[in-house]
Parts: C-alpha cells; sequence; structure tokens
C-alpha cells in the first residue's frame, strides 16, 4: 500500500464522510482486474459480452438521466469569483464542500469504496502528475485502468510525501437534483457525487487532466489542451506532429486515426495516432512545444463509427473494451446508429428496453438503439496506427495547431493565421453546434474558446492572455490554423466527405508548415490556392471546392457582432491583444464603422 500519511488521512477523512462498509486499495493487477469484473457481472452492473466476438468486453448502461457531463452542475470553486471568471460557474470553497459534502455523508453504506491511485502522464515522469480517485463504482475502476497508469507503481512513485490531486466520487443516488462536479483548483481537489458517466466519474480525465491541469500549468509554465495529437508522415519519411482542439463530438478521435485515402498512402502517407483528446505541452530549449498524451485509452464516441469511417477505432474496440449505452444484441454483441451493416431485428436499447429498428416513441420521434452519447473505453496501446513513441515522456514536438468545429455555414475548410497572436485570436473565436456530449440544446452555436469552454479551470480571458505570454516564449512557434469538415451546401449536405480525406487538408497544413504550399491572403487569414490541396483520386468539382473555401463577408459581420458581445462579456481582464486583433479583421473587412 502506502507510506504516505497525507494520502492516509486524507482516505480516512473521506471514508469518514462517506462510511463505506469496506475500503479496498487497487493495485492494478490483472487479478484484480477479474475479481472486480465477476463482482460486476453478479450485481449486473457489468454485463459480460460475447467472448468469442468481443473477448475481454463488458457492457455498461448508466442512468438514463445521466448520459453525459452536467456542465451546468460541474463548477470551479476559487476563493474569489473573478478567478473561475464569466465562463465558468463558481462556487465558493466552503459553499462546494458543504453542499457536496451533505450528498457525499453517509452514501457508501453498504458499499466499498475503492482506492484508485493513478497517474497522468508515463510513472515517475517528471511530466507527469499522480492523482488519487476514491470511487464506490467498479465501472469507475475498470475504466480508470484502461485510462490511466494505474495501481501501486504510482503508490510506490508517490513515496512517502509525494504530491497527489485528492479525487473523490460518489454515485450517491445519481439523482440529477443531487449531482456536483467541483473542481477546487486552489486546494488540488475534485469532489464529483451524484453521477455515474464518463467525463463527470473518470476524474483523471476533464477534471483532473483539463479543469485543474489547466490551473496548474499556468502556475507552472506549462499547457494542458483539449486537443488530439497526430504525426503525419510524408513521402519524403518527414514527420510532422499536429495537435487539435475540437469541442466535444468534433472529430477530434477520428482525426486522431485517420486513415490515408487510396491515392496519398501509395505517395507515400503515413499517420500515426499520440492521443485523441487531451495534450499537456511544454517549452524546451529549441524553443518549440513539445506535446504528451497523459492519458492510456481512449473515451470515444461510439455512433458513426464504422469501418469505413474510423477502421482503426473499430480494430482497437474488438478486445478488452468496455462499450457504454450502445445497443446490446441477444448474441451478446452490441449494436449502434451509423455502425456496420444492418440492425438487428430486435435487441435491447441503450436503457435496456426492447427495441426494433423503425420505432417510434409517443412523440413519432425515431427511437435510437445507442444513445448518441456512447461511448467505448479502449486501451491505446491496441490502436493499430499507435505511434511507436506515443509514450515518451519527452512527448514530441507539435509544428501546428488546429482549432475547428461545427459551422454550417461560416468557416472554411481550412485557413491559416497570420501569426500567433492573430492565431491566438481564431481560437479564442472558436464557435461550433452543440452536440451530444453535453447536456443542452442540439445544434445551437455556442462560443468554445480553444474548445475549452467547458475545461477551463480558471479566468478564460487569463488564459487568452497565458496564450499571449506562451508564443513570446517560444522561438519556433507552432503554426495556426482552423478547419470546418461541416460546412453545408444550399440543400444542407456536406459537400466535403470528411474522415480519411481530411489528410489532403493536413497535408496543405505540414507543407505550409515548410513553406511549401501556395496560398491566397483573405481578410480572415490565408486560405489554399486553388489547386494547392491535393485532390488526386477524390473527384469534387472546382466550383464545390472554391465554394467550401469560400469567405463570406455578411457572414462574418453577423459572427463579428457575436463574438464582440463574448468578449464583451469578460470586461477589464481581456487582453488588449484581443481586441487589437478584432478591430484589425473588422478593418481588413471594410467593417471600420462597427468596430
Ligand atoms: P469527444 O470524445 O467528445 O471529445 O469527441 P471527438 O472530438 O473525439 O469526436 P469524434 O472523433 O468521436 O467524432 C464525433 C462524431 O463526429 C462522430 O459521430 C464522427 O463520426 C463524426 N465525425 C468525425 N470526423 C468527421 C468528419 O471528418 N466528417 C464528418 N462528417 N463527421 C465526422
Ligand atoms: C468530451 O466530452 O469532450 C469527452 C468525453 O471527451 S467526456 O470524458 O465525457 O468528457
Ligand atoms: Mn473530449
Amino acid at each position: 500500500m502506502t507510506g504516505n500519511i497525507k494520502l492516509k488521512n486524507w482516505v480516512k477523512e473521506c471514508a469518514e464522510l462517506c462510511q463505506p462498509d469496506n475500503i479496498v486499495w487497487c493495485d492494478g493487477s490483472e487479478a484484480e482486474k477479474e475479481r472486480l469484473e465477476k463482482q460486476a457481472f453478479a450485481t449486473g452492473e457489468l454485463i459480460q459480452l460475447n467472448q468469442e466476438k468481443l473477448p475481454g468486453c463488458a457492457y455498461h448502461r448508466t442512468a438514463t438521466n445521466d448520459v453525459a457531463r452536467t456542465e451546468h452542475l460541474t463548477f470551479i470553486c476559487t476563493r474569489r469569483k473573478e478567478d473561475a471568471g464569466p465562463t465558468n460557474n463558481w462556487m465558493s470553497p466552503e459553499e462546494g464542500y458543504e453542499r457536496a459534502g451533505a450528498i457525499f455523508r453517509g452514501s457508501m453504506r453498504g458499499r466499498t469504496m475503492y482506492v484508485i491511485p493513478f497517474s497522468m502522464g508515463p510513472i515517475g515522469s517528471p511530466f507527469s502528475k499522480i492523482g488519487v480517485e476514491l470511487s464506490d463504482s467498479i465501472y469507475v475502476v475498470l475504466n480508470m485502468r484502461i485510462m490511466t497508469n494505474m495501481g501501486q507503481a504510482v503508490l510506490n512513485a508517490l513515496g512517502t510525501d509525494g504530491k497527489f490531486t485528492k479525487a473523490l466520487h460518489g454515485k450517491a443516488e445519481r439523482d440529477i437534483n443531487k449531482r456536483l462536479i467541483l473542481q477546487f483548483p486552489e486546494d488540488n481537489t475534485i469532489w464529483s457525487v451524484g453521477s455515474g458517466y464518463g467525463g463527470n466519474v473518470l476524474l483523471g480525465k476533464k477534471c483532473l487532466s483539463l479543469r485543474i491541469a489547466s490551473y496548474l500549468g499556468r502556475q507552472e509554465g506549462w499547457l494542458a489542451e483539449h486537443m488530439l495529437i497526430v504525426g503525419i508522415q510524408d513521402p519524403q519519411g518527414r514527420m510532422t506532429y499536429i495537435a487539435g482542439a475540437f469541442p466535444s463530438a468534433c472529430g477530434k478521435t477520428n482525426l486522431a486515426m485517420l486513415v490515408p485515402p487510396e491515392a496519398l498512402k501509395a505517395k507515400g502517407f503515413k499517420v500515426v495516432t499520440i492521443g485523441d483528446d487531451i495534450a499537456w505541452m511544454r517549452i524546451k530549449e529549441d524553443g518549440r512545444l513539445w506535446a504528451v498524451n497523459p492519458e492510456t485509452g481512449f473515451f470515444g464516441v461510439v455512433p458513426g463509427t464504422n469501418w469505413q469511417t474510423n477502421p482503426n477505432a473499430m480494430a482497437t474496440t474488438q478486445k478488452n473494451t468496455i462499450y457504454t449505452n450502445v445497443a446490446l444484441k441477444p448474441d451478446g454483441t452490441v449494436w449502434w446508429e451509423d455502425g456496420d451493416g444492418p440492425p438487428p431485428a430486435e435487441a435491447q436499447d441503450w436503457q435496456g428496453n426492447y427495441w426494433r429498428p423503425g420505432m417510434t416513441d409517443e412523440d413519432g420521434k425515431t427511437v435510437t438503439g445507442a444513445h448518441p452519447n456512447s461511448r467505448f473505453t479502449t486501451p491505446a496501446s491496441q490502436c493499430p496506427c499507435i505511434a511507436p513513441n506515443w509514450q515518451d515522456p519527452e512527448g514530441v514536438p507539435i509544428s501546428a495547431f488546429l482549432f475547428g468545429g461545427r459551422r454550417a455555414r461560416l468557416a472554411p475548410l481550412v485557413y491559416q493565421s497570420f501569426n500567433w497572436q492573430h492565431g491566438v485570436f481564431v481560437g479564442a473565436t472558436m464557435a461550433s453546434e452543440r452536440t451530444a456530449a453535453q447536456y443542452g440544446k442540439l445544434g445551437e452555436v455556442r462560443r468554445d474558446p480553444m474548445a475549452m469552454l467547458p475545461f477551463c479551470g480558471y479566468n478564460m480571458a487569463d488564459y487568452f492572455g497565458y496564450w499571449l505570454a506562451t508564443g513570446k516564449k517560444l522561438t519556433n512557434p507552432p503554426k495556426i490554423f482552423h478547419v470546418n469538415w461541416f460546412r453545408t451546401d444550399e440543400r444542407g449536405k456536406l459537400p466535403w466527405p470528411g474522415f480519411g480525406e481530411n489528410l489532403r487538408v493536413l497535408d496543405w497544413i505540414v507543407k505550409r508548415c515548410r513553406d511549401e504550399a501556395a496560398a491566397e491572403e483573405t481578410p480572415i487569414g490565408y486560405v489554399p490556392a486553388p489547386g494547392a490541396i491535393d485532390m488526386s483520386g477524390l473527384d469534387i468539382p472546382a466550383k464545390v471546392m472554391e465554394k467550401l473555401l469560400s469567405v463570406s463577408p455578411d457572414d462574418w459581420a453577423d459572427d463579428l457582432k457575436n463574438i464582440k458581445e463574448f468578449f464583451t462579456g469578460f470586461g477589464d481582464r481581456l487582453p488588449g491583444e484581443i481586441w487589437e486583433e478584432y478591430r484589425a479583421l473588422n478593418d481588413r473587412f471594410g467593417n471600420g464603422a462597427s468596430r
């Protein structure tokens, strides 16, 4: 176990609060995994899937009211409200501990509390952070086992006086009215109660690796970002690493493991995956940003994943995978919308109800077999395109940043910012249509700077300032681009095929980083010159490409108004450089008057 007195005392304190019947320290062993699975199968917390077809795989359903992150119940608990900023929900630490404490109190009676020591990043690397999660959920233990380095080795690395993030989770009644996801960055503490859904309860992920880590990163001089990390090897054998921030359910996992289209594969392109959701980055002596993926697994969106769109994810998830909220077939395998093959004649849906294709509810709406935010949890090591150096504690050097989201109209397929400061503005003005990954109105466009709106652990105005300051320290900064795979035509169709074909855009980006591709200047940045994107083997009329890359002044005038409103909310705390970029963009459109 551990000789760390602080850890022992904290576990004792939490046990006094939650009053579990037992406390089990997790060692991360295979035997432990088997024992926990057996228990979970016996109680129904997990269902064992068909072991011939899906060896090592299990199935889980969350409560019907608990299927996505609940951002309105997620709080940053700093002493001063201004330090959380206008985009975060805020609660004072006193109120947070008191309100959540009342829900935690006695909530583990009759249950076991698991002590889960975990390391984000390789154990023992100076780049890594240790956390300990206490949870009364076996599902959480088994997920953390996939998503992090977990077990006794972490306690050994922690030693007798090592620092760790204190992360307490309890399912309690899983009542949405008694649910709180609280970050206390000043105490390096997370309290999550009343939920059993991934992002709310796998506390090493969004809560630690983004909300707490962004706060620590600013103090310690590094960046914690909601970014995939992918390596593109060109036909000359040169590897370029790109990190990309897209909001939840906007394509990070897919881009991280894309398969080159035939024509580019034949030319010699290769793609390797470092990470699909989170990047921790530091400036090294060479003046570049180096990124590591602190996770060891993928917690990915299931619907839409198939052997066509994402064969690497399909191959990864054939074994040792936990499926959450998909449809369960009679033969003990799983099914989801926009997967492979025809739907089963009948199945159990994600809520455990009888389901057949085409079923409708009282309002005549189609009932889906899988929840739109159903997820797989799967070991990154099983991914066929995982990079050989994916766990290198030094990380990989980043040449380009991508920002992007779902914009049916506004943003062209790709554009490049003029420089770092403009690139930070491009990131800060990101917006996207809301997906099923969080509660809220689907499709509504919301501003989501750097895809960090729900994940920044401090005032976002200061966060922009920190990005600007970081740029000043980089002698060789990544070039910054914006992409949009989701622009629609007049009929609401997507002319851009996306997925593997996105490599054509990445190729242009890589070439821009090497000054090897042509571009045209527009008010918003550089777009590919006609013919600059490699279209070999892909039949899209030049006219359609022109449209995909076009910039509409009217649409931008509308967006500028919305941007202004958004930035005004930060008051004086917003860095002047951001307003400078705002005015410059306005001027480039010739809208001087509307400043
Ligand atoms: P989180 O795990 O929530 O952070 O999501 P993510 O950003 O990793 O998104 P993911 O790659 O899982 O994609 C989410 C959804 O978008 C899936 O249904 C995908 O099929 C779809 N998608 C991803 N890439 C593309 C693309 O290039 N084009 C289109 N049309 N859809 C895409
Ligand atoms: C996201 O929503 O950005 C995810 C899934 O990656 S969750 O872990 O639930 O946050
Ligand atoms: Mn994510």
